[in-house]
């Protein structure tokens, strides 16, 4: 009988397994088909619609809250700030982004941890609709001023009210555009409150880098994730570009996912999807290496 050599084999198997190893280490993966499908059979988290004081403004103010399944005033939760962009309102998430239905299908498959997520009205002034010009100054500069009325007056409403830890560590900030120009300005700007950060398809509101990252070291020290993406077809991907072309040459640990798409709630989606999947648990290192089959 002729003899076979098992070398090749297992040479084959070997590497077989290390692919399958490294990409269950969480190389990232974008959102797959149905992510974003209402799902009867699975259990469904709750939406709220809260009222706040602002003193920063001097008006009552609203936000949504998403609750996960199996909430309870019992646990203790942490807490994602998911900001809209420049036409939007709090509601720009929900009838735009659904997020209450990716985070559902996430829970469902145990991929997420459980977290209250709040949805903000990210235009802090008297009358913050999106409506008229809504690239007025003013109004622009109300998405600045958002930076006191979230810190001064909505998180400690939100922290009286639901069960949540009030640690940098339980709290997140992220939006779309304008929010992710705010989320990474008050984010990085506010590291003693924020350990999770995440900018999608960040607007010019965001600061120039060197103003976004004065010290590089506290940022490397302090920050859990800084998540980062874009369209690879969005007018404004050279906000993001900038970002974290510094981020790289400081050596800040960050993610960068570009993918293909423009300036829409496909790409926000996904970087919910994403950015949701990592936040509140270890971040496994491999996430930095940007080395998702269709990154650029
Ligand atoms: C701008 C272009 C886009 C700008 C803001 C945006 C304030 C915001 C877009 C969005 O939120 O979708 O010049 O200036």
């Amino acid at each position: 009988m002729k003899k076979i050599s098992l070398k090749p084999y297992l040479f084959a198997g070997l590497l077989s397994v290390m692919a399958l190893a490294a990409s269950a280490q969480g190389a990232l993966q974008p959102a797959t088909e149905g992510f974003d499908k209402v799902k009867a059979d699975i259990p469904h988290g709750k939406l709220d619609s809260i009222t706040y004081t602002s003193n920063t403004v001097g008006t009552t103010r609203k936000a949504l809250v998403y609750t996960p399944p199996g909430y309870s005033a019992k646990k203790k939760y942490p807490v994602l700030y998911l900001l809209h962009g420049i036409g939007g309102d709090e509601k720009e998430w929900l009838n735009g982004g659904q997020p209450q239905v990716i985070m559902d299908n996430l829970y469902a498959q145990g991929k997420a941890v459980p977290m209250i997520i709040v949805m903000p009205n990210g235009r802090a002034m008297k009358d913050d609709r999106p409506t008229g010009n809504i690239m007025a100054a003013d109004k622009v500069a109300a998405f600045a001023t958002f930076e006191k009325d979230l810190l001064i007056d909505l998180i400690p409403y939100i922290e009286k009210t639901y069960p949540v830890n009030k640690d940098r560590e339980h709290r997140a900030i992220a939006g779309l555009s304008m929010g992710g120009g705010q989320s990474l300005n008050f984010g990085l700007g506010n590291l003693d409150k924020f350990a999770w950060v995440g900018g999608f398809s960040s607007a010019p509101n965001t600061r120039k880098p060197e103003e976004l990252v004065p010290d590089a070291e506290a940022a490397k020290k302090q920050l859990k994730l800084l998540f980062i993406s874009c369209g690879e077809s969005d007018g404004l991907l050279s906000f993001s570009k900038r970002t974290h072309e510094y981020l790289e040459q400081k050596g800040v640990p960050h993610v960068y996912f570009i993918e293909p798409g423009v300036h829409d709630f496909k790409v926000w989606k996904n970087g919910l999807y994403m950015f949701s999947q990592l936040i509140f648990k270890p971040v496994p290192p491999s996430v930095f290496l940007n080395k998702a089959a269709d990154n650029k």
